[in-house]
């Protein structure tokens, strides 16, 4: 019954991921079964099953404190419980950051991080797998009263004296004017959590969504990590502004430090349209103020009017709980959530159909490489058992010496292969030394001591966009060196196929570039928070401390990947040597035997050509096979967004309870 366009765009993606992964599974299967796969096409489809299993998406709500963020994901997420479920009062309400995601291995519950974790100086994302850390407490998730009951812990605080503030980031001498007022007895009100994790089995969250409600980003103390490390993933932030306000000042300050960049989707609220209704004023001209205010607020903010989405939160949740859909097209909820529905599923199926479709087509060359090179040695010993049909004993005999002579000269290529493997593994190393953890570690804190040598680190966002530069330039390096790796093969692996009948041919290499992209990502994220207030901040060295761990966490994962890539090209192409050798010297053998068999009784002949001649048959039908399940691979992926001239597509969902198919849009990247 509260089936709405974003739960229902949703459904359709993970429908369609778990229908990709069975077409996977199939191919996979297929492949194992008849000895057609190697370590790379494994290590292959093994990514590609956990990029379509893993997959989540997360949507941020971020603005400054009571514009409704809690109440808006009440609204959208949690009317089904029939009450506010996560705490939604006037003035500071989220104290810490509130992830909400579901885990099946782990029971509903509320996990805490207490604040004074921020001491240690370690990040969030270390933490997050240190059960010891948290604090935490069973959900009982069949009573909403006691369910909302537990979340109000989220809004826990504690006052503490000035110095303990100061140590966990909430009091700054040298910007006087953030500083939290104090009470009488000159203490520090400071929230008592520092992160909180809601596992949650709701059916969008089981579907891999997480949400990220924030508190007021601009306080004081507000966690780094948040603006460094969670938000900057997110795919789609929702920015959220009260209509009666407009935009004000620490309400731009909050877009331009960390939203204006445009690298995600963005989606901008104007919340509390209710607040708007005069007794007075025709609901004409009440409409007409909120359109007002909704052009001004894409001016200021510089966004198209289109993406300022006006709205009550606080009367669709109630419209939701009491089932009234009259009020809750009133609320005009309904807008940002086709938006978001028809903006995301499909940003994140593109992503994904690529990613299957590149997949599909190296399997698929690498499948034909194989069953052609082995139907190639069918077909020779074929000729070569032929060519004996009528032919004496003599004859046979020295059929056998020369398969012998064969073997032994084409024994002489372990020589030049094991010399081949020698050079390439030297080179693979070097390559791979540029961009291991121990190299980036060793350029991270090479700008760490840049950023302290510099006066009250104002020098920071230098050390940083030079350590980009360096890691850059080392990018760039493995690049070069794969190429080289690559020359070197194709010469090696030209000179083996003309000297030893090898069919060696060598996949694309692998394309570092998109690592380049991914650092200019967080170059850019990060660039913007080392401005000025956070440069001082940075001062205090357990800041530069989880600043420095929590950049060295992004910069691992592309540097990783990365390696990750490069080690799997020269894998794949290892591995096909170490195939072909295998297969050469198996029909070597299957030579020597068959004509030994025929030796012995001449009818044997016949029955081994007409082997021959079944296996070749099996060998294709597997090819078609294979060229079929691989086809219906792509076609799963392809579906819903084939037809890419139009701008419109429709899916069938498999949601019961929606008739009609569901328009969704197909963003251009
Ligand atoms: N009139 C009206 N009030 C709203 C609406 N949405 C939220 N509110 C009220 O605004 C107050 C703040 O809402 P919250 O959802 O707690 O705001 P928040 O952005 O999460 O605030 P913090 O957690 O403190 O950062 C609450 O009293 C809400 O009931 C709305 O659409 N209309
Ligand atoms: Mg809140």
């Amino acid at each position: 019954m509260t089936t709405h366009s974003f739960a229902s765009s949703l459904d359709a993606l993970s429908g369609w991921r778990r229908a990709l992964v069975s077409r996977l599974d199939e191919v996979s299967r297929f492949l194992g079964d008849h000895d057609l796969s190697d370590a790379a096409v494994q290590g292959q489809l093994d990514s590609l099953r956990e990029q379509l299993g893993q997959q989540k998406l997360i949507v941020a709500f971020v603005a400054e404190f009571s514009r409704g963020k809690s109440e808006l994901i009440n609204a959208i997420f949690f009317a089904d419980a029939g009450r506010r479920i996560l705490p939604a009062t006037p003035g500071r309400t989220t104290m810490c950051p509130v992830e909400l995601a579901w885990d099946a291995d782990e029971p509903p519950s509320l996990s805490l991080l207490p604040i004074d974790t921020r001491l240690s100086g370690q990040s969030l994302g270390e933490l997050r797998n240190f059960a010891k850390a948290w604090k935490t407490v069973k959900l009982d998730v069949g009573n909403p009263e006691k369910l909302a009951e537990s979340l109000r812990e989220v809004m826990r605080t504690s006052w503490v004296s000035k110095d303990q503030a100061h140590e966990l980031g909430f009091w700054n001498d040298e910007t006087p004017d953030e500083n939290p007022p104090l009470d009488d007895m000159g203490r520090v009100e400071v929230p008592a959590w520092r992160h909180a994790l809601i596992n949650y089995p709701h059916p969008l969250l089981k579907q891999g969504l997480v949400v990220l409600d924030t508190p007021g980003l601009n306080a004081i103390g507000a966690e780094p990590e948040l603006t460094l490390s969670l938000l900057p993933t997110a795919h789609a932030t929702v920015f959220i502004l009260g209509a009666d306000i407009g935009v004000s000042k620490s309400d731009l300050a909050i877009w331009r430090d960390h939203l204006s960049g445009d690298a995600l989707s963005r989606f901008v609220v104007l919340n509390k349209i209710d607040a708007m209704i005069d007794p007075l004023a025709t609901p004409e001209q009440v409409a007409e103020q909120i359109e007002r205010q909704r052009t001004e607020t894409a001016r200021t903010l510089g966004v198209p009017a289109e993406r300022v989405y006006p709205l009550s939160a606080r009367q669709a949740l109630a419209a939701r709980v009491e089932g009234k859909a009259e009020a809750l097209a009133q609320s005009r909820l309904p807008a940002l959530e086709t938006a978001l529905g028809g903006e995301l599923m499909p940003q994140r199926r593109t992503l994904l159909e690529h990613v299957v479709i590149d997949a599909a087509q190296q399997i698929e060359m690498h499948v034909a490489r194989r069953l052609n090179d082995n139907r190639r040695q069918l077909a020779e010993q074929t000729l070569e058992l032929r060519g004996l049909r009528g032919k004496s004993g003599a004859k046979l005999q020295m059929m056998l010496q020369r398969v012998d002579a064969e073997t032994a000269e084409f024994e002489a290529c372990t020589t030049k292969l094991q010399a081949m493997r020698v050079v390439h593994s030297r080179m693979l190393k070097d390559a791979m030394v540029g961009l291991s953890s121990d190299r980036l570690r060793e350029e991270v804190s090479a700008m760490q001591q840049q950023m302290s040598a510099s006066l009250l680190n104002l020098g920071a966002k230098k050390a940083f966009v030079a350590l980009c530069q360096r890691l850059r330039a080392l990018l760039g390096a493995g690049q070069k060196n794969s190429l080289e790796i690559r020359h070197m093969l194709e010469a090696s692996f030209n000179r083996l196929n003309a000297e030893f009948g090898f069919g060696l041919v060598l996949n694309p290499g692998p394309d570092l570039d998109r690592f380049a992209a991914e650092l200019d990502l967080i170059e850019k994220s990060y660039v913007q928070y080392l401005g000025l207030t956070q440069a001082l901040r940075l001062s205090q060295p357990k800041f530069m401390e989880q600043f420095r761990r929590m950049l060295m966490s992004k910069l691992r994962v592309v540097f990783e990947n990365a390696s990750a890539e490069l080690e799997m090209w020269n894998k794949s192409a290892s591995a096909q040597v170490d195939a072909q050798l295998r297969e050469r010297r198996r029909n070597f053998r299957r030579r020597r035997e068959s004509l030994e068999r025929i030796q012995a009784a001449a009818s044997e002949l016949e029955t081994r050509l007409e082997e021959l001649d079944a296996q070749d048959q099996r060998l294709q039908g597997f090819h078609g096979r294979c060229i079929e399940l691989i086809d219906a691979l792509r076609q799963q992926a392809r579906t819903g967004t084939r037809g890419e001239v139009s701008s419109t597509i429709t899916i069938d969902l498999p949601l019961d309870d929606s008739p009609t198919p569901l328009p969704l849009r197909l963003v251009k990247a």
